[in-house]
């Protein structure tokens, strides 16, 4: 039933070649599908020029609303965005930094929309409460693309497309590659370290391991908290675990790599070795996570891609062009653990 193994050369050689073709700023595959999303929904004009064409001389002018700097991972989205908005002439980039707190976002977007941006890029902190300000956008005929986490909206036709990874799908493959390693016939014992509460990110990522760890009677879920996806309080959580529970604990479970880092550091204190006496798995994929796997103390990142400014602007470059877009924009994605992790290492640059 798990198929990495078979798997991983080629999926190794599609997300190459999906990122050259991404970085060209050519990524034809998320650009030619089929899309049920309605085209450029309730920002038509009457011109005959294709539909959204900015004139000539303008620029593009992007509002990005980020949620702050809690990880290594966000640190390397915004440094996409901000390389790929920068180095282009026909872009002008609003950038926002909401330091965690929704209301800074919103206050953003309403900025944004003041300002008549031809677009807002919105990373939600976290998913429900968003429809008032996304109505807000809507009515000025502003295109809102969510990137990185998604929103729980009644009305989709609120946000024209999600650009990001499937968070379910890589809880299941922390379960599953847990489960691997560690063999499923084993008894063990998990906690969990949760990113920010009501991130979708967090939801779906425990949505998704909690799914296979139920099917599995030897797998328990032992205590979740949430670590609010930094290495302070990854570690401070792990802390409280192991005085609870101590060699109870198997394995590790952290929603990041940041969080799994507080936590190695953790256990090492508490006096186990972390990767050989409790088993550690995360997702992100960020060069301090291959750079544990190479140490031995942590197990597994599921990676979860950060370098979405390319795929950002294509979309904003076929949404002005009037191209049908997907809703949903996912990101390539990998898992690495061994001596795979071992040689992407050199490769990683954030
Ligand atoms: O995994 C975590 C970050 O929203 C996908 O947010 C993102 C998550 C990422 O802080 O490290």
């Amino acid at each position: 039933m798990f198929k990495f193994k078979k798997r991983s050369f080629l999926m190794t050689t599609v997300l190459a070649v999906s990122l050259m073709l991404s970085a060209c700023g050519n990524n034809a595959a998320n650009n030619t599908k089929e899309s049920n999303a309605p085209a450029n929904a309730g920002t038509g004009t009457e011109s005959a020029a294709p539909a959204n064409a900015p004139a000539a001389d303008k620029k593009i002018v992007v509002g990005f609303s980020q949620i702050g700097a809690e990880s290594g991972w966000r640190d390397a989205e915004t440094q996409s965005i901000k390389d790929t908005f920068g180095n282009d002439p026909q872009f002008e980039l609003k950038f926002s930094d909401a330091q965690q707190k929704q209301e800074n976002q919103i206050k953003a977007i309403r900025t944004f929309i003041s300002q008549k941006v031809d677009a807002i890029a919105l990373a939600p902190v976290v998913e429900s409460g968003w429809e008032t300000v996304l109505e807000e956008a809507k009515a000025a005929n502003i295109p809102v693309f969510l990137l990185d986490r998604t929103v729980k909206v009644s009305d989709e036709s609120l946000y024209t497309s999600f650009i990001g990874s499937d968070f379910i799908l890589e809880g299941q493959n922390a379960a599953k590659t847990m489960m691997e390693l560690l063999g499923s016939d084993k008894q063990v014992n998990i906690v969990e370290l949760q990113g920010t509460v009501g991130a979708s990110a967090a939801n779906d990522r425990q949505k998704g391991f909690k799914e296979i760890v139920d099917a599995n009677p030897n797998y328990k879920i032992i205590k979740s908290q949430s670590g609010d996806f930094t290495r302070a309080k990854g570690k401070e959580v792990m802390e409280a675990f192991l005085k609870s529970d101590g060699k109870n604990i198997q394995a590790v479970y952290a929603h990041n790599d940041d969080m799994a880092l507080g936590a190695i550091q953790a256990i090492e204190e508490y006096g186990l070795k972390p990767g050989t006496d409790i088993f550690v798995v995360s997702v992100d994929g960020i060069k301090p996570a291959f750079e544990a796997i190479r140490d031995g103390k942590l197990n597994v990142t599921v990676e979860c891609n950060p370098l979405l400014g390319p795929q950002l602007k294509q979309a904003i470059l076929d949404f002005k062009a009037g191209t049908a877009l997907d809703k949903w924009i996912k990101s390539d994605e990998d898992v690495y653990f061994g001596q795979k992790a071992i040689d992407a290492l050199p490769n990683r640059t954030y």
